[in-house]
């Protein structure tokens, strides 16, 4: 128990909401000494928790929000764990009729950064506190350790900190827990960690792809390589979770399961709005991007029915009539993998510190890759690399420039290289590892063919140039005798 919830009969926190993340959450909270206030719409999700696990703590339910309002120790600390968007403002509504000056309403759900700006402006003008954190890990993570990302004031977190942090994950000893910054600072990261996960996702499956199609081996084969790998730099949760995906047989059939899936990924809109606010910032979180396009190319299902063999492939070739070895293919899959997934977090980090600047979060970088350490999707030891890299430089323009990365990538780059064009030549798909190896490309490339478009919008916009050798901004008078002017 924190030192703040001392004996009063009341609650220290609440939930309302309580379907999987909320009654996880809920009871997590209580398997920790908290005595935690219970409140769900329908009364009915309140009384299975009850039933099911009233018992496992002290639980106070309530049938009303008001009710639920006054069963709260002052500050009173209340998380919405219900579906995002309008639900969420209505139940927010709901809390800040109910409460008092100095009270914190906490949004835990995958709410839209700007929806969080917005209302904590609206429930700070009421002489609350709102709070936006965002919370990873699923199901698993709410009832044993998430990681959590808060927004909102100083002065908040110091009161909501200590129970955030004895719910959250723990790895060395430090919380996967920390207060980012203001307003909506917490759900913008956990924005880009989703972003970042769907990179991370669809690396792991290119790989995965050329294992199966260009090299040939089975998914149980494939599943022994994952496990082996997450022993080394990959070492994480999704590299782990991909091994038991691929090792699993479909009882009905007797097929590996991932034979019997049907390949359509969904999506339910955070790598999304990564996407979406990275152009808004001018960010070229490229891999994210693909990775977002990727699922969307394969849910179009009716579009893919047409054209699936319906498209001339040119000639395609294989790893034997190209007289690759196997073994060194799969080291150089692994090594394109790696090299990939850290353009993809470096991109990321990129769209944070932006977006921090944008508005003014004074987000700290080495807070992110610590928390992302556990309980979240991302989790891998990697981070601590990451860590390191701000340590040894907070301002590092680019995380591939940390000399560590740039060790790492200088050892993965001919592997790298090979995988892209081969798989290619081999006509199989792999927009994220392709679109980083281009994107590397760029950011090390002296010249970029940007000068040939400021000639071309100069042409047909006069929008103007500058020059390489002279300050100023420059146009082609091109529909009349050709000589330049300053404009
Ligand atoms: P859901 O997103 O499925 O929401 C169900 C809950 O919302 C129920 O308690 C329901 O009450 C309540 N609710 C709805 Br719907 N409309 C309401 C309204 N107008 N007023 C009051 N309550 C309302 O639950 P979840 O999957 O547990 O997720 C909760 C939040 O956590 C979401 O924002 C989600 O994005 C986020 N999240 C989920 C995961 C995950 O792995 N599932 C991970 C991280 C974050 P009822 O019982 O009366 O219908």
């Amino acid at each position: 128990m924190t030192e703040n919830t001392a004996n009063t009969g009341l609650a220290h926190i609440g939930v309302v909401g309580l379907a999987v993340m909320g009654s996880n959450l809920a009871r997590n909270f209580a398997s920790r000494g908290h005595t935690v206030a219970l409140y769900n719409r329908t009364y009915e999700k309140t009384a299975v928790l009850m039933h099911e696990h009233g018992a496992d703590g002290n639980f106070i339910p309530s049938k009303s929000i008001e009710e639920f309002v006054a069963s709260l120790e002052r500050p009173r600390r209340a998380i919405i764990m219900v579906q995002a968007g309008p639900a969420t403002d209505a139940v927010i509504n709901q809390l800040a009729a109910a409460m008092e000056e100095g009270d914190i309403i906490i949004d835990g759900g995958n709410a839209l950064y700007t929806d969080t700006v917005r209302r904590e402006r609206e429930i700070s003008a009421k002489g609350l506190h709102f709070v936006g954190a965002g919370i990873s890990g699923g199901e698993e993570g709410a009832l044993n350790g998430p990681a959590i990302m808060p927004g909102g004031t100083k002065e908040s977190y110091e009161s909501l900190g200590p129970l955030l942090e004895s719910i959250s994950a723990v790895v060395d000893g430090t919380p996967c827990c920390t207060h980012i910054g203001p307003d909506g600072a917490g759900h913008f990261v956990k924005m880009v960690h989703n972003g970042i996960e769907y990179a991370d996702m669809q690396v792991i499956g290119e790989a995965y792809h050329l294992l199966r199609y260009a090299a040939g081996m089975e998914p149980a084969e494939i599943a022994d390589v994952f496990k082996e790998w997450n022993t080394g730099d990959l070492d994480s949760y999704l590299v782990e979770i991909t091994s038991e995906v691929l090792s699993q047989v479909d009882a009905e059939t007797g097929k590996p399961l991932i034979d019997v899936i049907v390949d359509a990924a969904g999506q339910k809109g955070t790598g999304r709005w990564t996407v979406k606010a990275a152009l808004d910032l001018g960010i070229a979180t490229t891999g994210i991007g693909e990775a977002v396009f990727a699922r969307a190319l394969s849910g179009a299902r009716t579009q893919r029915a047409a054209t699936i063999g319906n498209l001339p492939s040119g000639e395609v070739t294989t790893l034997e009539a190209q007289g690759v070895d196997k073994t060194q293919f799969v080291e150089d899959v692994r090594r394109a993998l790696y090299a990939s997934k850290l353009v993809a977090y470096a991109q990321g980090f990129d769209e944070i510190k932006a977006g921090s600047e944008e508005h003014e979060w004074d987000v700290d970088p080495r807070d992110l890759a610590t928390i992302w350490r556990g309980g979240c999707i991302i989790r891998a030891k990697f981070l601590n690399r990451i860590k390191d890299a701000y340590d040894t430089n907070p301002e590092v323009e680019s995380l591939l420039l940390d000399p560590y990365f740039k060790e790492e990538i200088e050892g993965l780059m001919d592997s790298w290289r090979r995988v892209v064009v081969l798989a290619t030549q081999l006509g199989l798909p792999i927009p994220v590892f392709a679109s980083s190896l281009s994107y590397y490309d760029s950011l090390r490339a002296e010249r970029l063919p940007a000068a040939l478009i400021q000639g071309q919008r100069d042409f047909f916009g006069a929008h103007t140039y500058e020059r390489t050798d002279k300050p100023g901004k420059f146009h082609t008078q091109w529909s009349a005798d050709r000589t330049e002017i300053e404009a």
